[in-house]
Parts: C-alpha cells; sequence; structure tokens
C-alpha cells in the first residue's frame, strides 16, 4: 500500500474559478474602498440576509471575534454552561468576557451538549447557555430552548461548523438568541477568514455595529467601548463568490461522506456517527470517526501517527477537550465529562472537502483497512497473512523519508 505523493490534509480551501474572483478584485480596484462598511460588503450581507430569510444578520473579520462580541452585545456576566469538546475559541470567548465556563457533557452520538447535564449544572449564577452545533451536527434545539425559556437563560449557538445546515426546512440560524458562524478558510464556506452572527432581537444589530467598529455613532461620537472586527472587502467578495456554489459544494461534501460511510460502516472497531435525523439538511462538514481501541487492534493515536506515514494528515478535533488546556485547568468541574473524555480520546476528522476525489476516499478507506489489519494480534494476523489477506512484510520500506511535513 503506497503513500499518497502529495499531502491530503483534514480539508482544502475550496477556491472560485480565478476568473470570477479577478472581476470583483477589479471592482474592488475600482471603487478604491477596502474596508470600513464597503460596497461589497454591504451586497454580501444582502446576500447573506436573502440566504438565510432574516435582516438579523451581522459580518465580523472572524469567528472568534463574532462570538465574543455576541456575549457582549447580550451583556453576559457570571457563569455559562458550555461544552469542552470544542475549538478552543468557543471558550476563549467567555474568557475575554470574564464569564465563567461551567463545562458540561456531551452526549454520544452527534458529540452535543447533553441537555440533562445542562440542567442539573443550572445555578442562580447562570446567565445563558453556550452551545456548540459539533461537526454541523444539530444540537437538540427544541430541549435546549425548553431549559432556556424556563431558567430565563439566554441561548446561544455557536455554529461555527454549521452553514448551509437546516432543521425542519429552516436554517439553522434561526435557533436560540444568537448564533455564530465561522466563514474561516476551513469550513464549508469561507470568506478566507470571516464570522457572521444571526440574532432573534432586531434591536441588537446597531449595538453589534458599535461593538465591531469602535463604538462610533459618527466622527466625533464613540458611545461605547468597541473593537475593531470588521469584515473587509476581499473577504467579503471571497464570501459573496462561494454563495452561488454552496449547493454544488455541498452536494460534493454529501458523496464523499457517502462513500466513507459505506467503506468505514464495514470494519469494526471504527463508528461513525448515525445519519442525522430525516428534517436535518446537514453539510458535511467534518467526518468524524471514533475509534474503539480494543475492537479496532489499535488505538486512535496509533491510527492518526500511521495515516501520516502514508501521507494523510488526519486531525484529532476536538482532542484535548478544554477544560485540560492548562489556561482552563484551574477552573472546577461539577460533571466528570464522562461521555466527552472518552469522545475526545478516540476521535480523529479524517479528510472531507469538495475538491477531494473519489478515487482518494476510497485509498484512504483502503489504508485505513490495511493498518487496522496490520495491528491485528499476532496469531489473526499469522492466520490473516497465511490465507493472504495481506502481506507479511513492511511493503512502505524506503518511502518514508520523501514525505511532506504538514
Ligand atoms: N468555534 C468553533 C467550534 C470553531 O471550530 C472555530 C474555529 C471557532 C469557534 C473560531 O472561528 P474562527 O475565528 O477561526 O473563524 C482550524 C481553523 O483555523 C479554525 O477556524 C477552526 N475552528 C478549527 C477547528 O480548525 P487549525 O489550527 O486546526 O487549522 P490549520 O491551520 O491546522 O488547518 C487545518 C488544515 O487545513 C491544514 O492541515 C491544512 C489545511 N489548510 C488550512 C489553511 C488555513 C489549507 O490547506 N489551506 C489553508 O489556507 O484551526
Amino acid at each position: 500500500m503506497k503513500p499518497f505523493e502529495e499531502a491530503i490534509y483534514v480539508t482544502r480551501p475550496y477556491l472560485p474559478p480565478l476568473e470570477a474572483f479577478c472581476e470583483g478584485l477589479a471592482e474592488i480596484w475600482r471603487n478604491r474602498w477596502l474596508t470600513n462598511e464597503g460596497p461589497i460588503l454591504r451586497r454580501f450581507e444582502r446576500q447573506l440576509s436573502h440566504f438565510l430569510e432574516t435582516d438579523n444578520v451581522c459580518l465580523f473579520n472572524n469567528g472568534t471575534l463574532a462570538l465574543q462580541l455576541a456575549l457582549a452585545g447580550l451583556d453576559l456576566s457570571g457563569e455559562v454552561i458550555t461544552t469542552p469538546f470544542t475549538f478552543v475559541a468557543t471558550t476563549h470567548a467567555l474568557f475575554w468576557n470574564k464569564i465563567r465556563p461551567v463545562f458540561v457533557d456531551i452526549e454520544p452520538q452527534y458529540y452535543t451538549l447533553d441537555p440533562e447535564k445542562v440542567e442539573a449544572a443550572i445555578t442562580p449564577w447562570t446567565t445563558a447557555i453556550l452551545a456548540v452545533h459539533v461537526y454541523g451536527h444539530p444540537c437538540q434545539v427544541h430541549t435546549l430552548a425548553d431549559i432556556a425559556r424556563r431558567h430565563h437563560l439566554k441561548l446561544i449557538y455557536d455554529a461555527a461548523h454549521a452553514f448551509g445546515v437546516q432543521i425542519g426546512g429552516r436554517s439553522i440560524a434561526h435557533f436560540g438568541d444568537m448564533n455564530m458562524f465561522s466563514f474561516h478558510a476551513t469550513k464549508p464556506f469561507h470568506s478566507i477568514e470571516g464570522g457572521m452572527l444571526t440574532f432573534r432581537d432586531s434591536g441588537l444589530k446597531k449595538k453589534l455595529n458599535y461593538l465591531k467598529n469602535f463604538g462610533f455613532e459618527n466622527e466625533v461620537e464613540v458611545v461605547m467601548p468597541g473593537t475593531n472586527a470588521k469584515m473587509n472587502e476581499v473577504q467579503a467578495l471571497m464570501g459573496s463568490t462561494i454563495l452561488g456554489c454552496l449547493d454544488e459544494l455541498m452536494a460534493r461534501r454529501e458523496r464523499i461522506a457517502g462513500i466513507y460511510r459505506e467503506r468505514l460502516s464495514e470494519i469494526e472497531g471504527i463508528r461513525l456517527a448515525p445519519p442525522v435525523p430525516e428534517d436535518v439538511r446537514y453539510n458535511h462538514a467534518y467526518l468524524p470517526v471514533e475509534i474503539d481501541p480494543r475492537e479496532c487492534g489499535l488505538d486512535r493515536d496509533e491510527l492518526y501517527e500511521e495515516l501520516k506515514t502514508y501521507n494523510i494528515y488526519a486531525r484529532r478535533y476536538f482532542y484535548p477537550l478544554i477544560c485540560d488546556y492548562i489556561c482552563y485547568r484551574h477552573l472546577a468541574l461539577k460533571d466528570p465529562l464522562t461521555v466527552a473524555r472518552r469522545v475526545a480520546s478516540r476521535i480523529l476528522t479524517l479528510p472531507i472537502y469538495p475538491d477531494l476525489a473519489e478515487a482518494d476516499v476510497h485509498r484512504i478507506c483502503d489504508i485505513i483497512q490495511f493498518v487496522r489489519q496490520e495491528h491485528h494480534p499476532p496469531a489473526e494476523r499469522a492466520l490473516a497473512v497465511a490465507s493472504g489477506a495481506f502481506p507479511a512484510s513492511d511493503s512502505r520500506a524506503g518511502t518514508a523519508e520523501v514525505l511532506v511535513t504538514p
């Protein structure tokens, strides 16, 4: 089994046809307007409003600042209940608002916040729930909404992975009090770097605009201590150009995910998340698999390292748990986080992006299958070799030194 000649990363940003992007660049050159609420940004915002069927849209230069300002915009303080199984930016956004994160466990199917654990963690200091549609898997939005309503809490979704996802025919942007979408280059939809908030209360738009633009009301008045979190014209152009191909990009991801599902579900010890419920339109933002070391014959880290020798750079999103990072270790945990800990030790996200060739997906699956067989316990391995299922010697010998380091 030969390694890939070129590195296969967990993702690759989609790039629109260069000519289409250059036409937009020519417009920017003509306008001589590069940032600060330019015409392309305003057009992109209108396109998004139309796409999401809401005027309550605000664009930012990245998702992290968008989330940080979302929390500031809602005037949150005290404690916020959240997940430890996410990218670190979710918790950083709380930190920068001087809010104490209270980590609770996730459910084992889709890895989103477990509503029962959320309810058990509410205290008189709790002001909100910050849930994550991790990998684009929708949280249990109705149950969380019910909990938030009964306890008078704000409900915020880190929907960084969930652009394009729909529940019951409605964009996921319509759930909760506030939603943050990341438009980072590694996301299924991107604007190089970028972020977007959608929100229930249209009165928040003005405040969010202040917060992202230094608090300026006009040339001589500053009404609040805002920061600089504005999206620029080139970012808006990239987003606007890619928005037109979103359906095609999602269809390509779906095909790739289908191949993985078909191929990997045959392999013992590798678990994929169940297909999303019928009323969900999923974006296949990531391809997470759980490796059961006993059934698989090798553990997640061994598989991750083995794949690198074949020039495949899967990622361990999201390991370690946020509460185990040195900057958050001091926080007392009331929840043992049993599921999150198990999942973090087993999860591996495999390459998925629209330009990934279907033949390469099959080859990745062949390699996983092969690596797994190689790790069988000796007796089983001897039997397999005897039956000719795979070679006794390492067919990769002599090739490792040419591999590219990511
Ligand atoms: N909340 C959640 C739940 C998030 O996942 C994120 C971001 C945020 C909030 C914050 O949103 P932003 O502020 O980022 O908008 C990546 C992304 O940088 C980050 O956006 C993302 N989540 C996180 C899950 O993944 P890294 O450090 O793992 O990315 P990196 O640079 O290692 O890229 C991954 C692979 O993608 C590379 O191995 C190769 C490929 N790649 C990457 C880039 C940037 C390319 O081929 N070309 C490229 O230009 O964080």
